[in-house]
């Protein structure tokens, strides 16, 4: 049986290139050799404060970014976690099979909720969420940044208790992490990693961004003292990122991107970095407007939920029964 893949991009602002070459890159090089099932986890974004109408638009946007991007939109499920009203229920029975002791311990959860006075309830459990997002579909592999792989453990610890319990209900995944490119850095802290919802909008390269912008921002990146161009990643963050860009936008390795650059200075090395970015990013954009000026994402999107919908009601129907919930 053809191995299924699952993986989804929250609608929680504007997609980077972080996004791009950490997950949808990724779909695109798999998509021929496993069932895909791509999903907007909307409800994922609400576990901090959003404006309404940006968020409806950003669900659509981010459908249409996936298919201008390469992913095909008819081989593939794509579909909104919050038309599958199964999501919301299957993570109701997991929650009540996880420990706060394992959720408390998430990086994510530790830094979002950093320096807040009122945390809300969802960013605490919203791992459990994801969980059950992966576990509905029986889905085998995550394709996943390295920032997510803390949680895809916890959806396999959730899946061994369950099976271990009740007796083999689901497949216990596997995340898929990209060698190169599963952690695409923040251009101005490049300690930390490349987000949507970075305070300023200099740290990240968005997938929307003109030209200009674009430029600009990799021109200001920040690198460090020593002059010589090579990847080191502990020492030299910024420098390792824009190889890092490099590299995967021109589907080379990260050796021969330091080859290319051996004898480059830091502002050669930026100029290069911003001309890859630009021609990939130009040329995306292009088929984005196409992509959003039909009715493509709207079909995709009922194709999709019309699709993913009876396996998860199957999925959540045998786990209903295995606890003991409703009638048998
Ligand atoms: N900087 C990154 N480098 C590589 N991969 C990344 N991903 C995210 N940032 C990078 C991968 O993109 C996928 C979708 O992530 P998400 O939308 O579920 O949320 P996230 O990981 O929290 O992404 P952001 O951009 O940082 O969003 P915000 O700012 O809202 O928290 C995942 O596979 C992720 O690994």
């Amino acid at each position: 049986m053809t191995k299924r893949l699952l993986t989804g991009l929250q609608p929680s602002g504007e997609l980077t290139i972080g996004n791009y070459i950490g997950s949808i890159k990724q779909v695109v090089n798999y998509e021929k050799e496993y069932e895909t099932f791509l999903f907007v986890p909307d409800m994922h974004s609400i576990t901090v404060p959003q404006d309404p109408e940006t968020l409806h638009r950003r669900v659509r946007e981010i459908v249409g970014m996936y298919i201008a991007c390469g992913v095909s939109p008819t081989t593939n499920h794509i579909y909104i976690q919050s038309e599958i009203p199964e999501h919301a229920n299957l993570s109701w029975v997991l929650e009540c099979h996880s420990y706060m002791g394992e959720l408390s311990r998430m990086t994510q959860f530790k830094a979002k909720s950093d320096g807040k006075k009122e945390i809300g309830c969802g960013l605490f459990t919203y791992p459990i969420l994801m969980a059950a997002d992966i576990l509905l579909y029986k889905a085998d592999f995550v394709p996943t940044g390295i920032d997510q792989k803390q949680h895809v453990e916890l959806a396999r610890n959730i899946a061994q208790r369950f099976n271990s319990r009740y007796g083999e209900t689901f497949v216990v995944p596997e995340p898929l992490i990209p060698k190169v490119g599963a952690k695409i850095r923040d251009l101005l802290y490049p300690e930390k990693k490349m987000s949507k919802s970075a305070e300023n909008p200099k740290s990240s390269i968005f997938l929307t961004d003109p030209e200009k912008a674009i430029r600009k921002k990799i021109m200001s990146a920040v690198t460090d003292s020593e002059t010589i161009v090579r990847f080191d990643e502990e020492n030299k963050p910024g420098v390792s990122n824009l190889l890092t860009i490099y590299a995967c936008l021109s589907e080379i390795t990260i050796e021969e991107a330091e080859r290319h650059f051996a004898d480059a200075r830091y502002g050669d090395l930026k100029k290069e970095v911003a001309d890859v970015v630009v021609e990939k990013l130009t040329a995306l954009q292009d088929r984005y407007a196409e992509v959003m000026k039909s009715g493509i994402v709207d079909e995709t999107l009922d194709r999709g939920r019309d699709y993913v919908r009876p396996i998860a009601q199957e999925t959540y129907d045998q786990v209903r029964r295995l606890v003991g919930l409703g009638r048998v």
